[in-house]
């Protein structure tokens, strides 16, 4: 059975929460680090291993001689030594318990020692009966937050992250794709309208003959289970835990089943009775004119576009089919002209190794070169963030002329590339900033964030907010609402507030790229367009790899009806400068 990059990045992320626990010092920071920059490489870290062994694995950023020994054990063995002794001394079920918002390491193994916690279900018990309040260091309070956490975690519970395991299904689109008298594969379900999250993942396939695909398809390395098959579909689970169907349909019916298959369930259905309405009939084979109850002749089928077109509708793109006032929209020929994923010009978060990043401001620039970017901003984290090495004033101003050196050298060696100056400045409890207005003054794009007192009561919250919104000098609130998905809910804020105040002092939003985050959600981001309020894509950047991230922001700005003259960092660098305070 293969092993995936998710797989290595989960152990070492796991023995990171186990050196974290010992009190080890630094190590658990790397391993995490190179967690994060292997679920987020592109390449197949066991085919990296098998051109160039540890060495070249060593090569990934971040990645030292020593944690490349330990993945190669794993690739190897199938397991690692380290890892196992670490399970051994505290058997408990990491993943589950680190999602629980406020329970770290530190606090997984009290609980483990003085209550014999291994699993939520424990935990869960443990709140319930009191005992858990009786620990040293979890009060009332925290047990009332503990509880909270677990219903959180249960109820975003089994939705995978899209970004996160978008490759593995990937890999499988590409290999079924080659499987013989295979005209096509697409990508269907939630996976293709780009929600956030995804309950299963949904694959069509083209082809005459269905057999030989279903066959190939139950039977792949990746498959452990499978749920049900049939002649032209089948369901199956693989490696990480994730459901795949896929469904095999000739061509005169592949426009209606990408529709069908495509969803969502709730924009079908309204489309089927749109058809109804025209005396015809809609399911997956295709569009059809009835006469005395019965299908009297096929009038689209073959593709999307077909089917909406003949049912009076422009072409509604995946990301807005959630029957949310899309279709009457399309009906009236008025949907907006949603941002292309190749528009985008510039990346507007990200951090390199004078705070918390793997890498330098140089390899980022060379890195967003080569994905066709033409300006990135660097955007470091401030004095407050101290766990992320966070930049004060003297240092930030050094930073500056680090930019500077990179730019000259850019520009010497002919690139048409730009690294603006920035920073990530942390919002304080009284919305003041971490950084003196003197030395933002010199910054071209100020970022601010909120890093600390997530719990404070929604109009403290929105105020704090609000308060740095009109600092003169900030020209973006990073990761509005600070969520992170299945992991932490977004703080209590009055969102309508935000975007009003963003509207009245010019400052833009974030949609931040990064797979886990995708802060603002969709509806936010409609709400922003709606309002006028600019908004400005930022994968947030911690190693080279997550450039890539992107992507994920444009399809949740997609998600959210946004047009290209609604993100700063669709134009150009002189254009986007404009766009900003
Ligand atoms: P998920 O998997 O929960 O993230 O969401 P989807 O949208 O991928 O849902 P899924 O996998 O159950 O089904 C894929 C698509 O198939 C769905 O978006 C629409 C279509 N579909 C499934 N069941 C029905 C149904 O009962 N009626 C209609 N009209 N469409 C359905
Ligand atoms: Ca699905
Ligand atoms: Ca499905
Ligand atoms: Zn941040």
């Amino acid at each position: 059975m293969r092993i995936t990059n998710a797989e290595i990045a989960q152990l070492l992320s796991e023995i990171a929460e186990y050196l974290e626990m010992d009190d080890v010092p630094f190590k658990p920071r790397a391993y995490q680090k190179v967690a994060d920059a292997i679920a987020a490489l592109d390449e197949e870290i066991v085919e990296i291993h098998k051109k160039g062994g540890s060495k070249a694995i060593s090569a990934i950023p971040g990645v030292g001689a020593s944690i490349a020994k330990t993945i190669e054990e794993y690739i190897q063995t199938g397991r690692i030594a380290q890892y196992e002794e670490l399970k051994k001394k505290i058997p408990v079920d990491l993943r589950s318990l680190t999602a629980v918002e406020g329970l770290g390491p530190k606090k997984i193994k009290k609980l483990y020692k003085a209550l014999d916690i291994k699993n939520l279900d424990d935990l869960e018990k443990a709140a319930a009966s009191g005992a858990l309040a009786k620990v040293e260091g979890f009060g009332s309070k925290s047990v009332e937050n503990i509880l909270k956490g677990i219903e959180f975690v249960k109820t975003s519970g089994g939705r995978l992250i899209l970004g996160n395991v978008f490759p593995a299904i990937e890999h499988i689109k590409d290999v079924l794709a080659k499987v013989k008298g295979v005209e096509r594969v697409d990508i269907v379900g939630s996976a293709r309208r780009k929600k956030e999250t995804v309950g299963d993942f949904d694959l069509l396939a083209m082809a005459k003959d269905s057999g030989p695909v279903m066959n190939f398809f139950v039977h792949m390395d990746e498959v452990v289970h499978v749920h049900a098959q049939g002649e032209t579909k089948a369901s199956v689970r693989i490696k990480p835990g994730i459901d795949v169907d896929v469904r095999v349909v000739a061509r005169e019916s592949y426009g209606a089943a990408l529709l069908y298959f495509t969803g969502s369930k709730a924009h079908n259905v309204a489309l089927r009775q749109m058809a109804i309405k025209k005396g015809l009939k809609l399911n997956e084979y295709g569009l059809f004119r009835m006469k005395g109850g019965k299908e009297e002749k096929m009038i689209a089928g073959d593709t999307e576009e077909g089917i909406y077109n003949a049912l009076g509708l422009t072409y509604v793109e995946p990301e807005m089919r959630e029957d949310v006032g899309e279709l009457e929209l399309a009906q009236n020929h008025k949907l907006p002209v949603l941002v292309d994923y190749d528009a985008m010009k510039g990346d507007m978060q990200m951090h390199t190794n004078w705070s918390d990043g793997a890498n330098t401001i140089e390899e980022l620039a060379y890195a967003a070169m080569a994905l066709g970017l033409e300006y990135i901003v660097i955007t470091d984290h401030t004095k407050r963030l101290t766990v992320a090495n966070g930049l004060d004033e003297a240092r930030l101003l050094e930073h500056m002329k680090a930019v500077d050196a990179v730019n000259a050298k850019l520009k010497k060696e002919g690139k048409k590339f730009a690294v603006l100056k920035g920073s990530e400045v942390d919002i304080l409890k009284d919305g003041s900033l971490d950084m003196s207005d003197a030395v933002l003054a010199k910054l071209d794009v100020v970022g601010a964030s909120v890093h600390s007192y997530f719990n404070l009561p929604r109009e403290a919250q929105t105020k704090r907010i609000i308060a740095a919104m009109e600092n003169p000098y900030v020209d973006i609130i990073f990761h509005p609402t600070g969520r992170v998905i299945n992991r932490r809910p977004a703080y209590d804020v009055d969102m309508d507030a935000i975007i009003e105040a963003a509207k009245r002092t010019k400052t833009a939003l974030e949609i931040n790229a990064f797979p886990d985050r995708l802060d603002l959600k969709d509806e936010y981001v409609r709400k922003c367009v709606r309002a006028g309020v600019k908004l400005s894509i930022g994968t947030d950047a911690h190693a080279v790899a997550h450039l890539s991230y992107l992507a994920w922001g444009v399809g949740q700005a997609r998600r959210g009806w946004a047009e290209r003259s609604d993100i700063v960092n669709a134009w150009p660098v002189e254009k986007m400068k404009k766009m900003i305070k």
